[in-house]
């Protein structure tokens, strides 16, 4: 996958990206009529891409295939694809490869001993929705489809690390790490083989160990435990990062760690044992023009926007986002707040207590740790937003997901977004209480209703006997149309929104139970046609960028408050 930095030194890597045929199935015919081995006929797109920026399919959900025919040296071969958007079925040379749901994961597959010549990739994408879809068919962003994130193809050789993650335990002092690592191992041989394992942090080993791993399996393992003294933290704006490679003879995977801790104390966050707030944004990882195959040359930017507004936090609203994305976030000392795409006002009942529906979550959580556990910049992981929270069915997912991640997501606090906090019955499964409100724009206009809001929510915390746990306004917000102009009171114009949003950031930094705000949301985004005559233009609009990135007056008025209160802390 495109990292900001080189994962393999020993792997063989190909990038699949470019040129492949594409091919329209809206009757769904392609399976039976063997479309798995060759496309009939197609037209020549770019990968990564979404399909609805083709000419006559912005509008078009279902099934599409794709074709790479591509030049191979042969051996066993694994398949990386850094999203599919929303079910990829993957065939080579006609024969049945695996499948993959959910649209913002990466995945990979592998074919052994495949013999030296070309080749052909096929990929059945499908993105309609069911009952049982995650997300469900009712969402606030486009419902684009296609191969959205990069492909390539690697060649495994021997014993092969196929993911590694790296546990660790700051000491009292937070100067010494007690580490694991975990890594997936791969045997590509026919037979049951061992090989070392070395594992080096900035270019020193810190253990090997030799392991066993059966023909054609893998293998999850512990490759010991080690200390580090002298830690460099990473830290909001100071990104202290190591290097860690995890090798055997035959190959590699390189990533990047870094050392923080996270935790709730006495009614505040604290990052590396200092309190902090949240100057955050929500961003969704889309582009008119490219829609959910963002373009990473444009993610920098996005991230600069935010920096100089004063950002400190992200809220990948809703979705995994990009590794190249979070690779930067990482590089450039901004947390983030990684969750799947349980989305609520769409998420039936029926669909909250489907097990088919809760399992498939699981999965997904599963796939966003395995991926995204490295990065330091990840401070929170998010389960689930805007649920029923009230249901019996919510309660249950919560306690599940919560009890997973608490257990195997490392030094990270776990939260979900809520809109119902008079009725949620789920916020004992919560680190921080983080809620969406939407005063001034859905929920009506009176002067105090936010102070209001938080006193009657704080007092019910008491009551359950949750009053130290933060708050966090996890979204708030009122649309702007860029480029409209009118008094502060008029709702829609760029006065509005900049008035409201500063009054809400100011209010929330001065109220001693609020740990931060994220405002929704950073740049205007395409919509479904689902949300319907709510949505100006089809969009989304309360950026306080437009969707090309071009500030209204909200983003300044935010500049000046954020700015402002990252300078109080410095004092
Ligand atoms: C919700 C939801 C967002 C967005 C927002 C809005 O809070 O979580 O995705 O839809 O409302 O703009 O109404």
């Amino acid at each position: 996958m495109a990292r900001l930095f080189c994962e393999h030194m020993k792997r063989q890597t190909q990038s699949l990206n470019g040129a492949w045929k594409l091919l329209t199935d809206p009757k769904d015919i392609g399976e039976s009529e063997g479309w798995s081995s060759s496309l009939p006929e197609g037209k020549t797109v770019s990968v990564p891409s979404v399909w609805n920026m083709e000419r006559g399919l912005l509008t078009y959900e279902g099934v599409v295939w794709y074709e790479k025919s591509f030049y191979s040296e042969g051996g066993t071969l694994r398949f990386c694809f850094g999203a599919v958007m929303t079910e990829g079925k993957v065939w080579l040379d006609g024969k049945y490869l695996g499948s993959h749901y959910g649209g913002f994961c990466q995945f990979e597959l592998i074919a052994p001993d495949v013999e030296a010549g070309m080749h052909t990739l096929i990929v059945r994408v499908d993105n309609s929705f069911n009952a049982q879809s995650i997300p469900q068919a009712f969402v606030d962003w486009y419902h684009y489809g296609g191969i959205t994130r990069g492909v390539s193809v690697e060649t495994l050789k021997g014993i092969c690390v196929l993911s590694q993650r790296m546990e660790y335990t700051l000491s009292e002092g937070l100067d010494r790490a007690a580490c694991r690592v975990v890594a997936e191992l791969y045997n590509e041989g026919k037979r049951l083989k061992s090989a070392s394992v070395n594992v080096e942090i900035d270019g020193k080993t810190v253990c090997s160990d030799t392991v066993a791993v059966r023909g054609r399996r893998t293998a999850e393992v512990v490759l010991g435990e080690f200390e580090l003294e002298d830690i460099r933290l990473w830290d909001i704006g100071k990104p202290e990062l190591y290097t860690i490679s995890v090798t055997t003879d035959t190959d590699d995977l390189i990533d990047r760690v870094g050392f923080r801790k996270v935790e709730v104390k006495d009614g505040k966050v604290l990052l590396n044992g200092r309190s902090i707030e949240f100057r955050g944004v929500n961003r969704h990882e889309e582009h008119p023009e490219f829609g959910f195959a963002f373009p990473p040359s444009l993610m920098r930017r996005d991230l600069e926007l935010a920096l100089e507004m004063g950002c400190n936090a992200i809220r990948g609203s809703h979705y995994p986002n990009s590794k190249e994305f979070v690779d930067l976030l990482d590089e450039m000392g901004v947390m983030f707040w990684s969750e799947i795409p349980i989305w609520g006002c769409g998420f039936s009942d029926e669909a909250l207590a489907d097990k088919v529906v809760v399992a498939r979550g699981l999965e997904m959580h599963r796939e966003m740790l395995k991926y995204y556990y490295n990065h330091p910049c990840i401070v929170m992981w998010g389960m689930h937003n805007e649920i029923h929270l009230y249901h019996e069915a919510a309660y249950k997912m919560s306690e599940l997901y919560y009890g997973f991640l608490k257990e195997n997501g490392g030094n990270r606090l776990v939260v979900y977004a809520c809109n119902y906090p008079k009725e949620d019955i789920c916020l004992e499964f919560c680190d921080l209480a983080c809620l969406n409100m939407y005063f001034g724009w859905y929920y009506g206009y009176e002067d105090d209703a936010w102070e209001k809001f938080i006193e009657e929510f704080s007092a019910r915390l008491d009551l359950l006997g949750m009053g130290d746990k933060p708050m966090v306004m996890s979204e708030f917000g009122c649309a702007a149309m860029a480029g409209y102009h009118d008094d502060d009171s008029i709702l829609w114009s760029e006065e509005n929104q900049a008035k409201q949003l500063s009054h809400c950031v100011r209010l929330f930094h001065e109220h001693p139970k609020v740990s931060g705000s994220f405002i929704w949301q950073f740049c205007d985004i395409r919509t479904s046609r689902q949300t319907g005559l709510n949505r100006a233009r089809g969009f989304n609009n309360k950026g306080i960028v437009n969707e090309y990135r071009k500030p209204k007056l909200a983003y300044y008025a935010v500049k000046q408050e954020y700015c402002a209160f990252a300078k109080e802390e410095t004092k």
